[in-house]
């Protein structure tokens, strides 16, 4: 609990922190007041509610950063050419994409902080702006969906983890990385859930796996992925509705996300995750995406799990924004409406 006293007495901007780099180099924005101009924001959120005895901030909160770092490896440049893409993500994205840095954990408590962090982000998702979120461990969810929340857009959300996260609360802790789907099921805004990769045990016992299964949550394995395609899966999420989109690091596998605190053998492949996700952002609109649980500790000394999880954000945003892509469909109709 000590490192939250010097994140408090830090004279920072109330909010942000100033990236070494931007992500994909996009400008920085300071001021969350501006944040709702940009077509595409993206912001880091490092901290979560922390358990008692583990570390705060944990080593998940220096990944936001860590991913940027490593824009220059997993985009050699916006003109260059991608081939997953099919173009340079400069001939498809929009003209304001905005690096709005960290929202720093500068309150008393910790529900001052996630007060804040929806707060600072709930006008984005109501202008319209394509939110992504790197975190910090999974609890960071719990905010972003509380701000989409506020907006009364409702969302299926698309989960890709190793585990179901719907434990109710862990040593007293209700919005730790236990947690994140178990909040989301109580929100209004979420109307379902698509929970992919799943394998292993978890922090999840019986009355875990039956909540999620009352509630109607649909649970995908890894193996049935592996078994069935990704087309099956696409079948099964719902297509009349916009997507929140959460993954955890972990859900894929190992050898290609290896830096996470949890790793567990026998998950989704990045060829497959990629290829599942773009046919997701180009079927319908994504408004946001978090990608948490990148432990850059673990990683390997060539940095892959913040490179491969550099090229998930691109895949969700470029079929996005490509012509015919989701996101880029809602943005036109809505400015037709206007
Ligand atoms: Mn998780």
């Amino acid at each position: 609990m000590l490192h939250h006293t010097t994140q408090m007495t830090r004279p920072t901007d109330p909010l942000g922190s100033r990236p070494r780099q931007t992500f994909l180099n996009w400008t920085y924005e300071e001021q969350p007041t501006a944040w709702s101009k940009a077509d595409v924001l993206l912001v880091g959120i490092p901290q979560s509610e922390p358990y008692p005895g583990e570390p705060s901030p944990n080593d998940q909160s220096r990944a936001p950063d860590a991913i940027r770092q490593m824009s220059g490896q997993f985009c050699d440049g916006l003109e260059n050419w991608d081939f997953d893409l099919g173009a340079p993500l400069a001939d498809v994205m929009p003209q304001r994409c905005v690096d709005g840095g960290n929202v720093c954990w500068n309150a008393d408590t910790y529900l001052e902080h996630s007060a804040r962090v929806r707060d600072s982000i709930a006008p984005v998702f109501a202008a319209g702006t394509q939110l992504f979120v790197l975190g910090g461990d999974h609890g960071i969810t719990t905010p972003v969906l509380q701000a989409l929340d506020l907006t009364g857009t409702s969302v299926h959300v698309v989960h890709i983890d190793a585990h179901l996260d719907w434990r109710d609360e862990v040593n007293g802790v209700r919005n730790g990385y236990s947690s994140p789907l178990r909040r989301a099921s109580e929100l209004r805004c979420v109307t379902g859930m698509t929970q992919i990769g799943l394998r292993g045990t978890g922090s999840a016992r019986r009355p875990e796996y039956e909540a999620a299964c009352a509630y109607g949550s649909n649970l995908i394995t890894a193996s049935a992925v592996r078994e069935n395609g990704i087309e099956h899966v696409l079948e099964q999420i719902p297509r009349d509705i916009p997507i929140y989109l959460t993954i955890d690091a972990d859900g894929l596998d190992p050898t290609c996300m290896p830096g996470v605190q949890a790793p567990s053998p026998g998950g989704l492949q990045a060829d497959v995750t990629l290829a599942m996700l773009r046919a997701l952002a180009i079927r319908q609109p994504i408004l946001g995406m978090d990608l948490v649980e990148v432990s850059p500790a673990y990683d390997i000394a060539n940095q892959l799990t913040s490179i491969t999880a550099g090229r998930l954000l691109m895949a969700v945003l470029g079929a996005s924004w490509a012509q015919g892509g989701g996101f880029a469909r809602r943005r036109i109709g809505a400015s037709k409406h206007a």
